[in-house]
């Protein structure tokens, strides 16, 4: 029955700045984490992915690396590693690092000596491009293409010593490296051979799937307006003519090796083909991919992520469905996550984050990502239901991210005689900020969350509602319902004991047509048919079962510890986004 050990893990994601700080300065560190495998270890967690901890001056947190090879201080060193493998080991756990190739930090001794000159043997290994001129003969950017992190800005960086400019697709501090160069493949390979080496089980790849870039680099189509100067020059970079060699090189040459397991973050690309040539089963380049459908969802399409669109539970429904259908027909191997750094909070997001419904809303997303095929993948918080800041905190002060950081400069800029489209952005900068994934973890509700001592002040600050919203509460929870973090260890467990259903199984939508219920089937080879109804709103809702369905038992559901009291046939009687599982004849 069993597949691959990877498809059956649970892999918790760790924003190390965030997680455990043990040394007072305000910063997580690799010995907060190995502190930690107990808790993740009760929770069921099997694998933990660990972002960025190497060597990097922090212009984007980490996905700005200085030096592959060398732990950064602020987490600790290359020792403190061995440690975390070695104690991961003896529970039964492995580690995946973040690989972060498509860029280097700009203070990278490669592109120190990339800049250096123009005659420089390394000044291949990064995208140089003349300048064009403008009227009065001054430099100006290669191509309108805009900066990732910044909308309003160029993606070239121009450098005065050589006359030309470099590609930095995110910032100006993260230098695109050319892919191109069979040289900066090797080199790639051997980083990633570096870790494997150290006892890694391989890797979660950082938007590989922009590594090949369309070398007439043309123009973008103007999606951002026709005021603005640059815009997202993506169709020429994501999914990249040369993509696929390049991966089919990493895959022969380091992955096989170490039967090393990965995952691509390939945003921007939803194609059914283009994805199947990267996860089939035996031809594909990795293991599986972070597809964007769902984190997108509330993304204006043709702009950037900064942006807000309505959505409902059909468009959810739709994302779901496709994905987990495309995976079994074509024999492909996906990722389950609605939540990551990059991201706010889920319950805030796509359920409820008031008090009143915060745990029915962050237990009815950890029921649908329990119980669908892929490979699981868990935020750092989520298991807890960890919600986004209050809209109160400060732009310029409480925020940390360079994206917000630039999108509000941008903003207030553009909108400073315009009050009402500055209020809408404020509103987007409040919903969509990846700071609201960043706050420090909310261990206890003593000082600083317990993520770090008292007297001590965080990198960032602290999530205003840790008194209540807190791992030590959550897990010591005795009261008559669960807390999200047991209903979280619960649906591990039960995932894990019937994964021929939820992780191997059958899928199958039932009743698409309701504006509230996701629902579907699953099928297993030995543990049956099973049922999950899943109520995306806040409204009560008379669920009509089709007539198809004959369910035996409710077995579990987010309102109730033991088993939910519902109607077997004809209409289920839901509450506010609640979700049960039941077990079908
Ligand atoms: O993110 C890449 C990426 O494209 C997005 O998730 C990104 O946050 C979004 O498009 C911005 O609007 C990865 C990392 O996860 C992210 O933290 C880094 O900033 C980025 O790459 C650059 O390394
Ligand atoms: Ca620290």
């Amino acid at each position: 029955m069993s597949d691959a050990w990877w498809k059956e893990a649970v892999i918790y994601q760790i924003y190390p700045s965030s997680f455990l700080d043990t040394n007072r300065d305000g910063w997580g560190d690799i010995r907060g984490i190995t502190s930690k495998l107990d808790y993740l270890a009760n929770l069921d967690v099997d694998i933990i992915w660990v972002s960025p901890m190497y060597k990097s001056p922090q212009a984007d947190m980490g996905y700005d690396i200085s030096d592959y090879k060398a732990i950064d201080p602020i987490y600790g060193t290359n020792e403190d590693i061995d440690t975390l493998v070695s104690e991961l080991k003896r529970r039964g756990m492995k580690l995946m690092m973040d690989l972060v190739v498509n860029h280097t930090s700009e203070e990278h001794a490669w592109f120190l000596e990339s800049r250096s000159s123009s005659s420089n043997p390394k000044r291949d290994w990064y995208i140089w491009r003349d300048p064009k001129r403008d009227a009065d003969g001054k430099p100006q950017p290669p191509n309108n293409w805009s900066q990732i992190l910044g909308s309003a800005n160029s993606a070239w960086t121009y450098d005065e010593k050589t006359d030309q400019y470099y590609l930095s697709l995110f910032t100006p501090e993260q230098p695109d490296l050319n892919w191109e160069n069979p040289h900066v493949r090797a080199a790639v390979h051997d980083v990633m051979r570096f870790w494997l080496d150290k006892g890694a089980c391989g890797y979660r790849m950082d938007v590989i799937n922009l590594i090949s870039k369309d070398q007439r680099f043309p123009d973008a189509p103007p999606s951002l307006g026709p005021d603005r100067k640059y815009h997202p020059g993506s169709k020429y970079y994501v999914n990249g003519p040369r993509m696929h060699e390049f991966l089919q090189e990493i895959k022969h040459d380091v992955l096989e090796k170490y039967g090393a397991v990965t995952v691509g973050e390939m945003p921007g690309v939803s194609d059914v083909d283009e994805i199947m040539r990267t996860v089939k089963r035996g031809t594909g380049e990795l293991s599986m991919i972070f597809i964007f459908d769902i984190v997108d969802i509330d993304n204006v399409p043709g702009e950037t992520r900064m942006t807000l669109q309505d959505f409902s539970v059909k468009d959810l429904r739709r994302i779901v469905s496709k994905w987990q259908k495309v995976m079994i027909e074509k024999d492909g191997w996906n990722s389950v996550f609605v939540e990551n750094h990059d991201n706010p909070r889920s319950v805030s997001r796509y359920t409820d984050d008031s008090d009143q419904y915060r745990t029915y809303g962050a237990t009815l997303l950890a029921l649908m990502q329990t119980t669908l095929n892929g490979t699981l993948y868990v935020y750092q918080g989520e298991e807890l239901g960890m919600r986004n800041f209050p809209k109160s905190w400060d732009p310029l002060k409480d925020y940390k991210d360079i994206e917000s950081i630039n999108f509000w400069k941008k903003s207030l800029d553009l909108y400073a005689d315009d009050p009402q489209e500055l209020a809408r952005q404020r509103k987007v900068l409040e919903k969509k900020a990846r700071d609201h994934a960043r706050t420090p973890m909310q261990w206890n509700a003593g000082p600083n969350a317990g993520f770090a001592d008292e007297g001590v002040e965080p990198w960032m600050r602290v999530n205003d509602d840790y008194r209540e919203v807190n791992a030590e509460k959550q897990v010591s929870d005795t009261s008559d319902g669960l807390s999200v973090w047991q209903f979280w260890q619960r649906g591990l467990a039960n995932r894990k004991m019937h994964k021929d259903v939820f992780t191997y199984g059958g899928f199958e939508e039932v009743g698409a047509d309701s504006e509230e219920v996701f629902a579907y089937v699953r099928t297993g080879k030995e543990s049956g048919k099973w049922l999950v109804v899943l109520n995306f709103s806040g409204k009560e809702v008379e669920w009509e079962m089709p007539k198809s369905i004959q369910v035996q038992g409710w077995m579990a559901g987010n309102y109730t510890k033991g088993k939910p009291d519902k109607s077997l046939k004809g209409s289920v009687a839901l509450h506010p986004w609640e979700g049960v599982l039941g077990k079908m004849i």
